[in-house]
Parts: structure tokens; sequence; C-alpha cells
């Protein structure tokens, strides 16, 4: 309860701060783009992890300004590195509770025009039940959405209840298969079965894949095998901050 006046506080008083993790190509190593995910500099509690706070925000219906500031936010940034030369994209994480609202194809386009990021950088990432949960609504807007050219990801891909016949009718360009199945790749024959058919899948759909979670070199050794393009996990990078950023893509690959 404490926490949660307090979460409203922090998002006009500027403790909320944004970290990035790289997805990277698994081929050559260079870096694609990054994932927004916000931390909380709390002034007693510390550095608190989304874990400590989304799950309320959810509750209280705070997440929606939550995640306009980030997506605000994360666009700046990345308006910023647009003008490097490796132009990477910027993938932000929206709730159901953005995604009902009739405004949200306006605050994406609020975000762009003010940012001045274009519109092919940017990725709207979305787990399937937020997306099967409101197919009327959210199939149009989502489609309105990538008619500008801004992408759209399936997170945490494999972990909802969802019929796979239902992915080739939603308007999306990435599949993030979830950490779950990058886990059993390298230890498991059937995880790693399950795992292959999801990236083939994938690929007969042409949708480009990540892979999550990916935390050591058997797994991205396995997936370089297999043919997934992308991956983003602790063994190429943690979460960073904008200094973390600017390193990363100053750094030799
Ligand atoms: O950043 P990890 O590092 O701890 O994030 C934990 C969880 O919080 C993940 O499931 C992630 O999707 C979620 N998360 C991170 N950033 C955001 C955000 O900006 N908005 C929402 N709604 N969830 C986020
Ligand atoms: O739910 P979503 O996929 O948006 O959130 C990504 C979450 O996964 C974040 O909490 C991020 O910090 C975490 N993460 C990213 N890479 C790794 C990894 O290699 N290992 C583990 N354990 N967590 C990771
Ligand atoms: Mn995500
Ligand atoms: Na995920």
């Amino acid at each position: 309860l404490e926490l949660r006046a307090d979460l409203q506080r922090a998002i006009f008083q500027n403790e909320l701060v944004l970290h990035y993790q790289p997805t990277v190509e698994l081929e050559t190593g260079r870096i694609t783009g990054f994932e927004a995910l916000v931390r909380w500099q709390h002034p007693v509690r510390g550095l608190l992890s989304p874990a400590s706070f989304v799950p309320m925000a959810e509750e209280t219906g705070l997440v929606v300004q939550l995640n306009t500031w980030v997506l605000f936010q994360a666009c700046r940034f990345a308006a910023v590195l647009q003008n490097d030369w490796r132009r990477p994209t910027m993938s932000v994480n929206i709730s159901a509770q953005q995604l009902v609202r009739t405004d949200f194809v306006e605050q994406v386009n609020r975000a762009l025009s003010e940012s001045g990021l274009s519109a092919d950088r940017l990725t709207l990432e979305i787990t399937e039940s937020v997306v099967l949960q409101d197919l009327e609504d959210v199939v149009p807007r989502l489609s309105q959405l990538r008619d500008r050219g801004i992408r759209v990801a399936i997170d945490d891909f494999g972990t909802g209840y969802s019929s796979l016949a239902y992915l080739t009718e939603l308007p999306i360009d990435v599949l993030k298969v979830d950490k779950s199945f990058i886990d059993r790749v390298a230890s498991d024959a059937q995880g790693a079965s399950v795992t292959e058919a999801i990236i083939s899948m994938s690929h007969t759909m042409n949708l480009s894949t990540v892979a999550e979670g990916v935390e050591v070199a058997e797994q991205a050794a396995w997936l370089r095998q297999v043919r997934c393009p992308i991956g983003q996990g602790y063994y190429w990078s943690r979460p960073v901050d904008e200094n973390g950023v600017h390193d990363l893509l100053t750094r030799p690959t």
C-alpha cells in the first residue's frame, strides 16, 4: 500500500530509470538492438527490480502511466542512438491495459514524433495472452502501427496457452522464445527438439526469432546450428545503463 502511493510519486519525480539489454546477431555477434527494462531507484529501499513493483502497478492500473513513461523515455534515448551507423532498434514492453485503450496508437505516434525516432527503430513487445484476450480491438490497432513501420514482437513465447493456429492471424514480426525453452537446449534432447520446432515454425511464418535468456556458450552454439538469427541474455550482456549502452556500441566486436 505504501509502495503504491510511492510509485505514483516516483513516476513524476524521476525515480524510475531504464536499463537496456542488447539483442545480438548470432552469426556475427553484432548488436541489433536493445530491450528497455525499467528499475526504480527508491530513495529508501535502493534499486528495485520490476518484479517487486510491476505486478502492483498492474493491479492498481498505474502500469499505464508507468509504461507510458517507459515508452517516451526509451524513444528519446533510441533517437540518440539512431544516429549511430548501426542504428540499433529499441524494444519496449507493452501491457494489456495500455493496448486496450483507445488512445494507444496516438500515444505511440506521439512518442515517435516528440523524440524524432523513426518508426522502423521501435519494437513493441506483447505477450500472447494479451493479444488473444482481446483480438477484435488489438489486431486492428497493431496493424495500424505496423503500417507505419513499427515492429511487433510476441514476448515470452511458449509460456501462454494459445493455439498455434492463431499465430498466423496476428500482425506480428518477431517471436521472442521464452528462456524456459533456451534453458533446456544444451542438456535435454526432448527440450531441444521442441525448441528447434518453434524456431523452425517461426522461420516458416517469416518471423524473426529472438532466443531469450541465453547464458552460456553451448546454448549460443546450438542456436547458431539451428539457424536462430538473434539472441539475448547474460551470455552477451546483462541490462546496462545508458553509459553501458554507449560502451557496448563502441566496443570492437
Ligand atoms: O528486468 P528484469 O530484469 O528483472 O524484468 C523482470 C520482469 O519485469 C520481466 O518480465 C519484464 O518483462 C518486466 N518488465 C521490465 N520492464 C518493464 C516495463 O517497462 N514495463 C512492464 N510492464 N514490465 C516490465
Ligand atoms: O519478460 P521479459 O522477457 O520482458 O523480461 C526479460 C527478463 O529476463 C528481464 O528480467 C531480464 O533481466 C531477464 N534476463 C535477460 N537475460 C537473462 C539471462 O540470461 N538469464 C536470466 N536469468 N535472466 C535474464
Ligand atoms: Mn520483454
Ligand atoms: Na520474455
